[in-house]
């Protein structure tokens, strides 16, 4: 029994590893992959991602296989014995120290991309947006034509009139401002994320960005990235934030700048019969 048990767990390491490894040649078209990266840096975590699956892939290779093995060999009563020992502290300390090493060298080479994203400043030709999260939609605020963005504060919150960020009626920079549940970036440019939350925690992941970052309450939270794709793309709320989690998602509608740049002119009526125009235009990259 313990060598068929051997057998089968040596072979659903070599169907798991066949699931990544051969996942082109399986599928052809890598659709248990990542979708397109549409992100400057994208390719940097990417990379990132892909070490830190192949150093954590040959450990669990090896672990199993050698899991395996002690099964193959000790599984059967009457036969050959494992050895019972009390623990090698020089073992531990190896086994200890070497894995200690590999994670903070990987953690080492990946903080040079989060610090990239959410230390350096976007710089100051960004496009601003604030997102403000609730159960169970993302709003997207924009500043309007003036550039600047009107006053908030949570007492001028008011989902039945649509103010869903708060915008003060009696600031003069808010009367121009647009809020949409799409986020409308244009291509080539950054752009500065603010992200907050009304009630839980959300969290706005842009898979094809290789975006993802949790909105808290209490907390306002800065993230820059730059598309270079035009399209449409899902934001999915990553964070499972209540019973219609499911249904929370919104869109990213990635423009050519010129059609950017009319739409952050636009006042909100005509910003909205735009945007509705193109989210049917676009269909949805995956
Ligand atoms: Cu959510």
């Amino acid at each position: 029994m313990g060598k068929i048990i051997a057998v089968i767990m040596w072979l659903l390491v070599i169907g798991t590893v066949l699931l990544f490894v051969g996942q082109n040649v399986l599928f052809g078209d890598g659709r248990l992959w990542f979708p397109e990266n549409i992100s400057e840096i994208g390719a940097t975590i990417d990379t990132q991602f892909s070490r830190t699956l192949v150093v954590v892939g040959i450990a669990f290779v090896l672990s199993q296989v050698a899991l395996g093995y002690v099964v193959f060999r000790f599984g059967r009563r009457g036969q050959e014995r494992a050895q019972y020992i009390h623990g090698s502290g020089k073992l531990e300390a190896i086994w200890t120290v070497a894995t200690g090493v590999v994670f903070i060298v990987l953690a080492v080479m990946a903080q040079f991309i989060w610090a990239q994203v959410h230390l350096q400043e976007a710089g100051p030709n960004a496009v601003k947006v604030e997102v403000v999260a609730q159960q169970f939609q993302f709003n997207f605020h924009y500043p309007g034509a003036d550039g600047v963005f009107g006053r908030t504060e949570p007492k001028f919150i008011n989902d039945s009139s649509l103010n869903y960020v708060g915008l003060d009626p009696s600031d003069a920079n808010g009367k121009d401002d647009v809020q949409t549940t799409t986020l409308v970036v244009p291509v080539g440019d950054p752009v500065d994320l603010t992200l907050r939350s009304k009630d839980v925690i959300h969290s706005l992941f842009i898979p094809a960005l290789r975006f993802k970052q949790d909105t808290v309450p209490g907390l306002s939270i800065k993230m820059h990235f730059t598309a270079n794709k035009a399209g449409k793309y899902e934001i999915p709320c990553a964070e499972l934030c209540g019973q219609l989690h499911y249904n929370m998602r919104s869109f990213m509608l990635v423009l050519p700048k010129d059609d950017y740049r009319a739409m952050a002119a636009m006042s909100e009526e005509k910003f909205k019969e735009r945007l509705t125009e193109l989210l049917q235009q676009y269909p949805i990259n995956r």
